[in-house]
């Protein structure tokens, strides 16, 4: 399988996230896109080739202009500010407030985050740039006519949305290739999203939309991140109505009960007759992976690799979530290997 990856994301390197209530060193970390690198270059999975930059109009196609203009200039304004260091948010927008961005840099970073956990460095932008730039060129040769492609994607998207970062996410990857797809002649695109956490921002970008179906397996967000969005009772809205599918888990979930969950998913996706696939590829769902509460082990991921090849389409891998980062290699790409033994 192609693998399109740029070094770039090695911009974007937090020393430490808030999280408990302290800080503490971070876990989205370039090593995680090493060693899925690593192990893709030692197991032979293919070709690896950096991406191709495709500038800002495909980006304003998922996020607003001002979204943009703020991750942008987001840290040097900091810096302004605060001295070198990741810019963190401490003062958000909430319910009956305005819903307008100020001036001051410390105002604009609470206007736009979605969370404390996710930092913006010196570097943040680049690499995220970078990262879409890797999911917009895996998407060019899927629609070029590859069976499947995978876009080694970091910083990760899926929680990104319109105009918020959260999650470790910016900007939304998956969203932006699909939607790229959609504007260069496919007709339905489908995202799977099988990373632990609900894709919240994906899923807020197409909520209301019928040209592109979301679903998504994740823990139950009544338990876990992101907590205000990813519940079963949330199907779309108005023409994209039913075109939302969330299937949340318990914590603990084995492979035998995630197995059912990815059934439906795949079901799904043959229902809607997608003509390209877009998979939001997390292996934070491992059993050991250091923020999660699922159980998957590695064999696991070579079968779910498997029921997504059975699904026959034009797939495009994109990268996002999991911390093991010893065993990240292998469940990466045991999904991709999966993947290959049924569609070569
Ligand atoms: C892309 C992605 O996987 N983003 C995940 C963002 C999760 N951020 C919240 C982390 C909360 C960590 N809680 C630690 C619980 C340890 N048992
Ligand atoms: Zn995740």
């Amino acid at each position: 399988m192609l693998t399109v990856y740029s070094e770039d994301h090695a911009h974007h390197h937090a020393e430490a996230e808030l999280a408990g209530g302290r800080m503490r060193p971070a876990v989205e970390v370039p090593a995680r896109a090493y060693a899925i690198l690593e192990r893709a270059r030692a197991v032979g999975l293919g070709e690896v080739v950096p991406p191709a930059e495709h500038g800002r109009a495909p980006l304003e196609r998922v996020h607003s202009p001002s979204y943009l203009s703020f991750l942008e200039s987001a840290w040097e304004a900091w810096r302004e500010v605060h001295g070198e260091g990741d810019a963190f948010p401490i003062r958000w927008v909430v319910r009956g407030m305005r819903q307008q961005e100020p001036k001051a840099i410390e105002g604009r970073v609470g206007y736009y985050a979605g969370d404390a956990g996710s930092p913006i460095t010196a570097g943040t932008w680049r690499a995220a740039r970078a990262s879409a730039d890797v999911a917009l060129s895996g998407m060019d040769q899927v629609l070029a006519g590859r069976g499947s492609v995978f876009s080694l994607c970091r910083p990760p998207g899926h929680h990104a949305s319109r105009d918020v970062f959260s999650g470790y996410c910016y900007l939304n990857n998956a969203a932006v290739a699909a939607q790229a797809a959609r504007d260069r002649g496919a007709g339905r695109v489908a995202i799977v999203d099988i990373d632990y956490h609900h894709g919240d921002g994906t899923q807020t970008v197409f909520y209301d939309r019928a040209d592109v179906l979301f679903a998504s397996i994740h823990a139950d967000p009544a338990e876990e991140y992101p907590y205000y969005l990813g519940y079963g009772d949330e199907r779309g809205a108005g023409d994209g109505h039913g075109f939302n599918l969330n299937l949340p888990l318990a914590a603990g979930t084995r492979y035998d009960r995630y197995r059912e969950a990815l059934d439906a998913a795949c079901a799904a996706v043959e229902a809607f007759g997608a003509d390209v696939l877009v998979i939001s590829l997390g292996a934070d769902t491992y059993e050991g992976d250091p923020i999660s509460n699922f159980a998957l082990t590695s064999p696991d991921f070579l079968r779910i690799g498997e029921r997504i090849a059975r699904l026959g389409r034009p797939t495009l891998f994109v990268m996002e979530g999991g911390y093991a980062v010893s065993a990240l290699g292998e469940n990466v790409v045991n999904v991709l290997a999966g993947f290959e033994e049924v569609a070569p």
